[in-house]
């Protein structure tokens, strides 16, 4: 099945990851393909960000370890997981695991921010080969939980290009169970519609920022196959976030139709 033109709808039917066909649903049933990187810095800011806008996102993401007043796993994901099932969206905390099977599986599992009780969804890279995704499927399959590999990124100057992303994608097929897809700037196997393309470095009105940051607009992404939007200070710095969210939406909405109708 070709990604570009296969509907979110068959690719839920498709779909046996649990997240994947969950996502793939919400997806449908919302018409929203905007995933928001809430990176604030308080729970109650990200809770806030999860609640207002929870009706118009697919996935929230989360980086766990800037949250100055984090306490508990539990009390997070007390406050968090109802918000989620309230308003019908997956979490993905961008973690970006990056060390040895053995390591990467307490990081996911262990530590004060016990991520896999809460997150739906983790990426790692995959510059330590495929012992990574191995241990972090140890502890996130029999949880039903998701993992995506960085097979390139948004930043200016990224070394994960070529023959890094090429290796990482036959990494993603050796593992079909968890892996449900990647964070890339295009489709990275565009006629395997199983796997999910996630895509940060997206605004609507600025091309970049001071540290690298690249940005294309929803409908370049949507284009090049991306499935997801991920959309950060384009949203939560907005002047109206709500407004904001719903004007992204409606723009990557609008691009994965024409995508599929073409
Ligand atoms: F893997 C990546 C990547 O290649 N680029 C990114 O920007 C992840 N990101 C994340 O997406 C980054 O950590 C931010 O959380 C978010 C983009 O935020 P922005 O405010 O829209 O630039």
């Amino acid at each position: 099945m070709a990604t570009a033109t296969t509907s979110f709808e068959q690719r839920a039917a498709a779909a046996t990851n649990p997240t994947t066909k969950h996502l793939f649903e919400l997806m449908v049933r919302k018409q929203t393909n905007l995933a928001v990187a809430a990176d604030v810095t308080t729970v109650a800011e990200l809770l806030h960000i999860a609640d207002v806008l929870g009706p118009h996102i697919c996935v929230l993401k989360t980086h766990v370890d800037i949250l100055s007043d984090f306490t508990t796993a539990d009390a997070f994901a007390a406050k968090l997981r109802p918000l989620a099932d309230k308003h019908g969206f997956v979490v993905f905390e961008d973690r970006k695991f990056a060390d040895i099977g053995n390591t990467v599986k307490h990081q996911y599992r262990d530590g004060v921010h016990r991520i896999v009780e809460w997150a739906d969804i983790v990426d790692a890279h995959t510059v330590p080969g495929p012992g990574i995704v191995q241990g972090l499927k140890e502890v996130g399959l029999p949880r039903g939980r998701g993992l995506l590999l960085l097979a390139e990124m948004s930043s200016a100057g990224s070394l994960a290009t070529g023959e890094y992303t090429r290796a990482s994608i036959e990494m993603a097929k050796q593992h079909k169970d968890f892996v449900i897809g990647f964070i890339a700037q295009r489709a990275p196997i565009p006629d395997d519609a199983s796997f999910i393309t996630m895509t940060p470095g997206i605004n609507l009105t600025v091309s970049g920022d001071a540290t690298g940051q690249q940005y294309r607009t929803p409908a370049q992404a949507v284009e090049t196959g991306s499935d997801v939007l991920i959309v950060g200070r384009g949203v939560y710095t907005a002047a109206d976030p709500v407004a904001s969210a719903i004007a992204y939406k409606q723009a990557g909405w609008a691009a994965y139709l024409a995508r599929v109708q073409a």
